[in-house]
């Protein structure tokens, strides 16, 4: 009892500092002399939410020029810096890549990172690099904030009158399950004090207001998703942003439908030949890839349909699930990158995961970067799921590499026997990417 008056404790005085950060951050973004300003955002509902706030918040003050990104990829974070003055506010990532961004910041302009995701702050961070996230306060952002919640924060610090779409912040706190709290919680709130949401004390849900009716946030949640990532190609990010800022589906339910429909054809055509030939596997691994199967839909499908398949039948639960898909080498807004790629996607069934929580294997997130780094690409991650982009042409060496690489006791003498804590047991972290 007491530890938990402590721990609520903990986070209050963390939201507080929180919210005096928004407020410094605004003035100190308003203060910079520039026509522009360049926002980045995820491409998940949460994301677009963020981005959605963002760009209501600098109207008329800035123009803004929106860029949707799948992952914060080193080689797109320095060709977004090497061009422009303006400031540049990325949303619902950056963090796990703060010292890259900070390093990568020769111009010095203002940047600002609006995010719950795990800081990264090894390494130097710049005065002109400022980081809304209160894990910097101890505070877990992938429990009592999320994207849009802190995005909101910020917008209401730069601009009034953003209470009318708190509702967006409630639809990007979906993505963190259980009760709201801390921050969504606030914003909730507020939210009902607009009459743009309602709240259920008794089940702790709220409803949103869209096209003029109260929704369930999860299913806006699920479509805005939906949109920007299987519509990556299409401007289904600023279709899904547009969507938040008028919190209406009018003009873009075709488009919706397109897009759900061509996703499900591409995932049960995959489904069929994998049933067919199953899955390729190595000792501690199982691999497919999809080639060109999910061509023009942004990467997030691949990630997806990795979670969709660790509930089938031709998964075996004691080995790491690896898909890969061919990527496309431009992004949106930002033209062409150097090099092909491909993404690659890890999950860890349960089997899997109590080795990893019992120390034995190493986390997702590690191998799949070290593996990915080590052939030139880049990943990150959580201990039961992570992502990354490899060099076309590399696949094979990569699952190969990363297969060896999750053995512990074959990585040399840094052993160390981890413990599961009932907490890390009932409540493994769990987030898509
Ligand atoms: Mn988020």
């Amino acid at each position: 009892m007491t530890m938990e008056l402590r721990e609520d404790e903990q986070v209050r005085r963390g939201i507080e500092k929180v919210l005096k950060d928004s407020e410094e951050y605004a003035k100190r973004l308003l203060e910079v002399d520039a026509d522009r300003v360049v926002i980045v955002h995820h491409d998940d509902a949460d994301g677009v939410a963020a981005g959605a706030l963002l760009k209501l918040a600098l109207e008329g003050k800035f123009s803004t020029h929106i860029v949707c990104l799948e992952k914060t990829y080193p080689q797109i974070v320095k060709k977004l810096q090497a061009q422009g003055k303006e400031p540049i506010i990325y949303v619902d990532l950056g963090s796990p890549h703060a010292p890259l961004i900070s390093e990568l910041n020769e111009l010095k302009r203002t940047i600002i990172i609006v995010d719950h995701h795990d800081l990264e702050l090894k390494g130097e961070i710049g005065e002109e690099v400022m980081i809304l996230n209160p894990e910097i306060y101890g505070v877990d952002g992938g429990t009592y904030a999320c994207g849009a919640s802190l995005a909101y924060f910020f917008a209401r610090s730069i601009r009034r009158g953003m209470e009318r779409y708190s509702g967006l912040a409630v639809i990007g706190s979906v993505e963190i399950p259980g009760e709201p709290r801390g921050l969504n919680l606030l914003a909730i709130g507020e939210a009902v004090r607009a009459g743009v949401a309602t709240y259920d004390e008794k089940d702790k849900k709220s409803k949103v207001l869209w096209d003029g009716r109260f929704t369930k946030p999860e299913v806006l949640s699920t479509k805005l998703t939906v949109m920007a990532s299987v519509g990556y190609y299409q401007e289904g990010p600023q279709k899904a942003l547009e969507s938040c800022v008028r919190c209406s589906w009018t003009g873009v339910e075709n488009f919706l439908s397109l897009l759900e429909e061509k996703r499900k054809r591409a995932y049960s055509n995959v489904m069929s030949r994998l049933q067919y030939t199953g899955l390729n596997k190595l000792r501690r691994i199982q691999w497919f890839h999809v080639e060109d199967q999910f061509h023009d839909m942004g990467v997030k499908v691949i990630g997806t349909f990795c979670s969709y398949l660790m509930h089938q039948r031709i998964v075996d639960d004691d080995k790491v699930l690896v898909g890969m898909m061919n990527m496309r080498n431009d992004v949106p807004g930002l033209g062409a990158l150097e090099g092909s790629y491909v993404k690659v996607s890890a999950r860890a069934p349960k089997k899997v995961l109590t080795l990893i929580e019992a120390g034995s294997l190493e986390p997702l997130s590690k191998v799949l970067a070290e593996a990915a780094k080590h052939l030139g690409g880049f990943g990150d991650g959580h201990a039961a799921a992570a992502s990354g982009i490899v060099p076309k042409g590399r696949e094979r060496e990569f699952v190969e590499l990363m297969d060896r690489l999750l053995a512990k006791e074959e990585r040399g003498p840094e052993k160390r026997v981890g413990r599961v804590t009932l907490e890390k047991f009932l409540f493994p972290k769990k987030v898509e990417k």
